[in-house]
C-alpha cells in the first residue's frame, strides 16, 4: 500500500484496513463483480484477490458518469472515499463512495455461466467445463483458498518439526506402488510411468535428511468413475527416520491435523464462514485394529464378502462408530493384512500376517495410508521375491537398504479427499481446481 498525495493507492486494500482509513480516499484495483442499479444510485461490488468491496455510485458525490464500459468482469481502478454504513441487521460496515472508475481492461463477452450470485448454480459438469470463469465466483475460489491453508498448515507444522521439503520426479522407470493403475508414457522410445506416489524417493531421502515431506501431484490410472477418485490428485507425503514405532507417524499426523485445523479457524476464517466448513476439534485420535474393525462391520452390516479390505459402506459405518464412541471425526485403523499392503510395508514381528500400517478415516472415508517400512536389505529382498517381484528391477530403490537405513515410516494424505470432507462435498471433483478423471482432461 502506498500513499500518494493523501490518496491510498493499492491493488487490494484489505477490508480490515477500511475502518482505520475511514474518511480517506483510496484507490482499489479489482474486477467489477456485480452491479445493482437503483433509481438514483448503484451498488458496485469490486472483487479483489480475496474479498468483495462494496462501492456506491451516485451522481451526488461523483463527477464520473456510469457508462456501458462499466460492466461485470471489467478490470477497474476505483477511487472513492471510505465511509461507514450499516448492514441490514444494523452492524457496522465500510464502503467506497465512488469518485471515479477507470476501466483498465474490458471483457470481450459476458460469462457463459452466472458467477456474480452467491454461488454458481449449474451442473457440476458445466461448472468444470467453464472453470477459468466459475473459479472467479467467491464461493468457488474460497474452496481453493482453504485448500491453500491445508497445504500451508502441513508445510509449516512439518518444517517446525525439522522436516525438509523435497521434490521427487514424476516420470519414473518403475511404478512406485505397483499394480495396474499406472499411466505408461513413451519416453524417447522407452516405456516409463507417471509417479503414483513419491514413495520410493521419499524413502531414499530418509538417510539424507532423516525427515522429508512433499506436496505434489501424483497420477493414478483408475479405470472407474467414482465420487472419490481422481486420476491426478495432490498427495501430501512425509517420511521420517529413527522411529521407535509406527505410532510415531500417527502421532505426527495428529499434530499436523491439529495445526491445520487451527490455522483454518484463524487465518482462513472468512473462507470457513463463507463455505460453512465444519472444522473438526481434535484432541486425540482413537485407534482400532483392522481385525476388530472388520469383526464389528461383519456383525453390524449385511453382505460383507471382502474380508481383506473395507468396502465404502464399512468405512462409513466405522466413521459413525468413532463419532458415537469417542466423539471423534477421525479414526485410525491399524494392522492391515500383509497381503493387502505394498511390498515396502513392514510386517508385524509378532504376527507376520499383519503389517505395522494404518489408514486414517475422516468422517467415514479414507484420507491417509501410512506405516512403517522395511529397512533391512535382506528382509526387503526376501519379501519382494515372496511377492513374485524381481529385486533386480528395483536396484536403485534397494540402495536405500543396502547402504544403511534407519527404522522409518511415513504416510500419504490426499488433499482433495480431506478438502471434500471438510466441506461436506459429495463429489471429489468439487475439491479439485481442474480435475482429471476418466472422461475429463480439460480445461
Ligand atoms: P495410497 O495409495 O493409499 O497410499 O494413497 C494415499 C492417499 O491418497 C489419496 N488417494 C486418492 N485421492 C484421490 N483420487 C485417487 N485416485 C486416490 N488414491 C489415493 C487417499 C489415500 O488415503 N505410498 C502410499 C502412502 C504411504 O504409505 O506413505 C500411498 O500412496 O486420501
Amino acid at each position: 500500500m502506498q500513499e500518494i498525495d493523501g490518496n491510498i493507492v493499492c491493488t487490494s486494500l484489505p477490508y480490515s484496513e477500511f475502518k482505520r482509513h475511514e474518511g480517506e480516499v483510496a484507490t482499489v484495483k479489482g474486477f467489477i463483480h456485480n452491479i445493482r442499479e437503483m433509481s438514483d444510485f448503484a451498488f458496485i461490488l469490486l472483487r479483489t484477490a480475496r474479498e468483495l468491496i462494496q462501492c456506491v455510485y451516485s451522481p451526488e458525490f461523483s463527477d464520473f458518469r456510469l457508462s456501458d464500459k462499466v460492466v461485470e468482469q471489467a478490470a477497474a481502478k476505483v477511487t472513492g472515499k471510505i465511509v461507514k454504513s450499516e448492514t441490514r441487521d444494523g452492524s457496522e460496515r465500510f464502503e467506497l463512495q465512488i469518485h471515479n472508475i477507470e476501466i483498465i481492461s474490458s471483457p470481450a463477452a459476458i460469462p457463459p455461466v452466472v458467477i456474480s450470485k452467491k454461488q454458481v448454480n449449474c451442473d457440476l459438469a458445466v461448472n468444470l467445463d467453464n472453470r477459468p470463469v466459475t473459479l472467479r465466483n467467491p464461493k468457488e475460489r474460497a474452496v481453493f483458498k482453504l485448500q491453500e491453508g491445508i497445504q500451508r498448515g502441513f508445510r509449516e507444522y512439518l518444517q517446525g518439526e525439522g522436516f525438509t521439503e523435497i521434490h521427487t520426479p514424476k516420470i519414473n522407470f518403475a511404478g512406485a506402488e505397483g499394480g495396474t493403475n499406472v499411466f505408461k508414457l513413451d519416453y524417447f522410445g522407452k516405456t516409463v510411468f507417471l509417479a503414483q506416489s513419491p514413495q520410493l524417493y521419499k524413502q531414499a531421502l530418509v538417510p539424507v535428511y532423516e525427515r522429508v515431506f512433499e506436496i505434489a501431484p501424483v497420477f493414478r490410472a483408475e479405470h472407474h468413475d467414482t465420487c472419490r477418485h481422481l486420476n491426478e490428485y495432490i498427495s501430501m507425503d512425509f517420511e521420517m527416520g529413527f522411529i521407535d514405532s509406527f505410532t510415531d507417524i500417527m502421532n505426527t499426523e495428529t499434530g499436523v491435523l491439529k495445526y491445520i485445523m487451527n490455522l483454518l479457524k484463524t487465518e482462513y476464517a472468512a473462507e470457513v464462514e463463507m463455505l460453512k466448513a465444519d472444522i473438526p476439534e481434535i484432541t486425540s485420535i482413537p485407534c482400532i485394529r483392522f481385525k476388530d474393525a472388520k469383526e464389528m462391520c461383519v456383525k453390524k452390516l449385511k453382505n460383507i464378502t471382502d474380508m481383506k479390505d473395507f468396502e465404502p459402506e464399512e468405512e462409513a459405518f466405522l466413521g459413525k462408530w468413532a463419532k458415537q464412541q469417542f466423539n471423534s471425526d477421525f479414526l485410525f485403523v491399524t494392522h492391515y493384512l500383509s497381503k493387502k499392503r505394498p511390498f515396502y510395508t513392514m510386517d508385524d514381528p509378532e504376527d507376520p500376517e499383519v503389517t505395522l500400517s494404518f489408514d486414517l478415516l475422516f468422517r467415514g472415508i479414507e484420507i491417509t495410508s501410512g506405516g512403517q517400512r522395511i529397512h533391512d536389505y535382506n528382509m526387503q529382498v526376501e519379501k519382494m521375491k515372496r511377492l513374485g517381484m524381481n529385486p533386480e528391477e528395483f536396484e536403485t530403490y534397494l540402495m536405500l537398504h543396502k547402504y544403511g537405513a534407519p527404522p522409518h515410516g511415513g504416510l500419504g494424505l490426499g488433499l482433495e479427499r480431506l478438502t471434500m470432507h471438510l466441506l461436506g462435498f459429495k463429489n471429489i471433483r468439487n475439491a479439485a481446481m481442474f480435475p482429471r478423471d476418466i472422461n475429463r482432461v480439460t480445461p
